[in-house]
């Protein structure tokens, strides 16, 4: 059977029934672009001096690797140009970044974590890029800069997400909307090649990620279930289970899409302050369509990730999502206190 590649899915995207428009089609072509540039970065490793710390820090405080700091350049240049934007974002800039007056802006917004796990980059170890599309507010497109306050709409109002693993494969997995698919990067031709249409997790499963370094720090609810899965078959689930924590987001995210699981990363005490490790705007939320528009679940362990309405650009969120059944036992054991 001949596959098609991205482009190709994309015009029938836009064909069928106008599912998306000719800007947004444009718009996820660009992004895909971008993402192979940044694999290639990633994919040469030591062999060129990419690897190893920027020597500073970003908006969250964490170190920021050098690859952090190519890969969001790759997007920002790849992106800033097309005249598809009102402006976009990322966890490597405390500010949204404005498109250069010499270019026309768009209709879209976009959101993304340029290198998810980067931590994993020194070892060798699978990372990611994850992308959020919204609209820009009316109001605000035609504003001299498009402020915080354009991005700061609920998850459910996206267009469009996707994240890149860049594995012993380099994958894209997107939605826009309409079923989750997987498109791998065929590195004699350069095209992004469909694999996998409408991927769904299963409602049940038997395995778990989560740091369990922090099971100190957890709320109650995510420490009993934690602790039943631990108990196995002697314990109230009479079945064992298998745990799996790759310290990459999108590892895991992809291995649940493809498997099965459940993925936590909770709120808990070890800072207070925080209201988990994860960002909502471009990590949290464009993970949770794609895991939603896969038959699965994703919540705060409070409500739904998709209907929390942001407060500021990088604000952390408890996530909790994957298999639905297992993401409503745990939202169950909140509401039980
Ligand atoms: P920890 C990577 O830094 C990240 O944001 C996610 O990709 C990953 O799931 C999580 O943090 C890992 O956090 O505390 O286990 O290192």
């Amino acid at each position: 059977m001949s596959r098609i590649t991205l482009s190709q899915f994309l015009i029938q995207q836009q064909r069928d029934g106008e599912r998306i428009s000719a800007d947004l089609r444009f718009l996820i072509e660009v992004v895909a672009r971008a993402i192979k540039a940044i694999g290639n970065a990633v994919g040469k490793g030591g062999l060129t001096n990419s690897l190893g710390e920027a020597g500073g820090e970003n908006v969250q405080g964490e170190v920021q690797k050098k690859l952090d700091v190519i890969a969001n350049d790759i997007l920002l240049e790849a992106n800033e140009w097309g005249g598809h934007l009102a402006a976009m974002a990322s966890e490597e800039m405390d500010l949204p970044h404005q498109i250069p007056h010499r270019y026309p802006k768009g209709e879209f917004l976009l959101l993304f974590d340029p290198l998810d796990g980067s931590s994993n980059i020194d070892v060798n170890i699978s990372v990611g890029t994850i992308f959020s599309v919204l609209r820009c507010p009316e109001g605000a497109s035609s504003a001299a800069e498009i402020g915080e306050q354009a991005f700061l709409q609920a998850g459910s109002r996206q267009l469009a997400a996707g994240y890149a693993v860049y594995g012993a494969a380099t994958q894209l997995v997107l939605t826009v909307g309409h079923g989750v698919h997987a498109f791998t990067l065929d590195r004699e031709t350069g095209s992004f090649v469909l694999t996998t249409e409408f991927m769904r997790v299963p409602e049940d499963t038997g395995e778990y990620a989560i740091n369990a370094s922090n099971a100190r720090w957890w709320e109650p609810p995510v420490q009993r279930y934690v602790e039943e899965l631990v108990a196995g078959k002697s314990g109230p689930r009479g079945r064992d289970f298998n745990m799996r924590w790759v310290g990459s987001m999108v590892a895991d995210v992809h291995r649940i899409l493809t498997r099965g699981g459940i993925f936590m990363y909770p709120k808990d005490t070890k800072d207070p302050a925080k209201a988990g490790k994860l960002r909502l705007m471009y990590e949290a939320n464009p993970m949770s369509l794609i895991i939603e528009q896969a038959g699965g679940a994703a919540s705060t362990g409070h409500q739904r990730i998709l209907d929390v309405q942001p407060e500021k650009l990088h604000q952390r969120v408890p996530v909790i999502l994957g298999s639905k059944n297992e993401v409503e036992r745990v939202a169950a054991y909140h509401q039980a206190g």
